[in-house]
């Protein structure tokens, strides 16, 4: 049958501890919420898209609008139900991949639901444990970051990921490894550097991390692979990885050793399983990268980490290391030291709780076919 209605909200969740990176400090998120109904079975989606255009181009009102004005009208128009078939009929527009991945993703669950499947058995997963990791913001002084990143390590997380920009970068480095000699670390710049800080970048070589993540701005693939050159610690692409053929064009080139999979941020989850199946095949492992999603996106993340191919831990936290009122139920929590266990109910296999949505709900929209 096809699809009779499509909800979208808008939410504004605040965090339990403020998030500093290189673009500045939030203390809250604003995201949206995707519903998809088809014979009276729900799929949930989350869009990614953030407040104002500093990690992607798009923002909360552009996703919207892509949303509201041609993805959902291309989803009646053309009777679409099935994931890939939306996939591909929303290639015809440009860009905005993560308005694409909000509604495929909602249509993932339903696909599931509907086959009474967890999500991951739809993907092929081979895994029910993920390994969850932890994403450490820019505090206001190296101590506090020093106790933060122990408070994490005290609730179980094997591995930590710490925020550089210029300033706070070999600093922050060497205060976390002297304090934890022995954990597995990475740093992420969000592009914050350019070629002419390349002394500043090598001196990280010192500190045994596991990767540097996106070092120079997303379209600089060139500098990156003369960074890698120059570097003995592997790079790791984020923002620079919109989509198979700039994954090929990255791993060519010698870009980088590893690879961060949003969903979001590639379009869905059929350009992250190509991503996923080219970077395995070519020896590139790859991890699952967040964006500080509620308990919906994350739901789905899990599902998709569980691929084979995701082989270091992934930005993936329970849910109280994000938010106080999580909108899901149950909470997602560390179910071992440093694992998540991956949802066995049909779909995402977590709870949307509507009165928590609608408190945080800034604007609802529906839209019927
Ligand atoms: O660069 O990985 C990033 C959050 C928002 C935007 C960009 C990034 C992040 C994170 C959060 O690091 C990771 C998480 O969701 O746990
Ligand atoms: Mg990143």
């Amino acid at each position: 049958m096809p699809i009779e209605r499509v909800e979208l909200d808008l939410l504004k969740l605040p965090y339990v501890h403020f998030f500093e990176t290189s673009f500045g400090r939030a203390t809250d998120r604003t995201f949206s919420l995707v519903r998809v109904y088809e014979g009276g079975v729900c799929g949930w989606g989350e869009c990614v898209a953030e407040e104002a255009p500093l990690y992607s181009g798009e923002t909360t009102e552009t996703a919207w609008h892509v949303m509201k004005d041609f993805l959902v009208p291309l989803v009646f128009r053309k009777g679409l139900v099935e994931p890939e078939d939306f996939a591909r009929e929303a290639g015809m527009f440009r860009g905005n991949r993560m308005a694409k991945a909000g509604i495929e993703l909602a249509l993932w669950d339903l696909k599931a639901k509907k086959a009474a499947l967890p999500l991951h058995r739809l993907y092929g997963g081979t895994r029910g444990e993920i390994e969850a990791g932890v994403s450490c913001g820019i505090e206001d002084s190296l101590e506090d970051l020093v106790v933060r990143v122990g408070g994490y390590l005290a609730e179980g997380y094997k591995r930590v990921k710490i925020k550089i920009k210029p300033g706070w970068d070999e600093a922050a480095c060497a205060a976390v490894r002297g304090r934890y000699p022995g954990i597995m670390l990475q740093a992420d710049a969000n592009g914050a550097y350019s070629l002419a800080d390349i002394g500043t970048l090598k001196a990280l070589d010192a500190y045994g991390l596991l990767m540097v993540e996106q070092p120079f701005p997303p379209y600089d693939l060139w500098d990156h692979a003369a960074l890698q050159r120059e570097m003995s610690t592997p790079l790791c692409l984020d923002e620079s990885v919109l989509s198979l053929d700039t994954v090929r064009a990255a791993v060519e080139m010698g870009s980088c050793r590893v690879v961060n999979i949003k969903v979001g941020r590639v379009g869905g989850v059929v350009e992250s399983r190509k991503i996923h199946d080219y970077c395995q095949a070519h020896g590139v492992p790859v991890w699952c990268g967040g964006m500080l999603e509620c308990g919906i996106g994350r739901a789905h993340n899990l599902h998709l980490a569980t691929l084979p191919n995701f082989k270091y831990p992934n930005d993936l936290s329970a849910s109280r290391r994000y938010y106080k009122e999580d909108v899901i139920d149950p909470f997602i929590e560390l179910s071992g030291p440093g694992t998540i266990r991956v949802p066995e109910g049909p779909g995402i296999g977590v709870n949307p709780v509507e009165a928590r949505i609608r408190r945080a709900s800034l604007r609802q929209e529906v839209f019927r076919s």
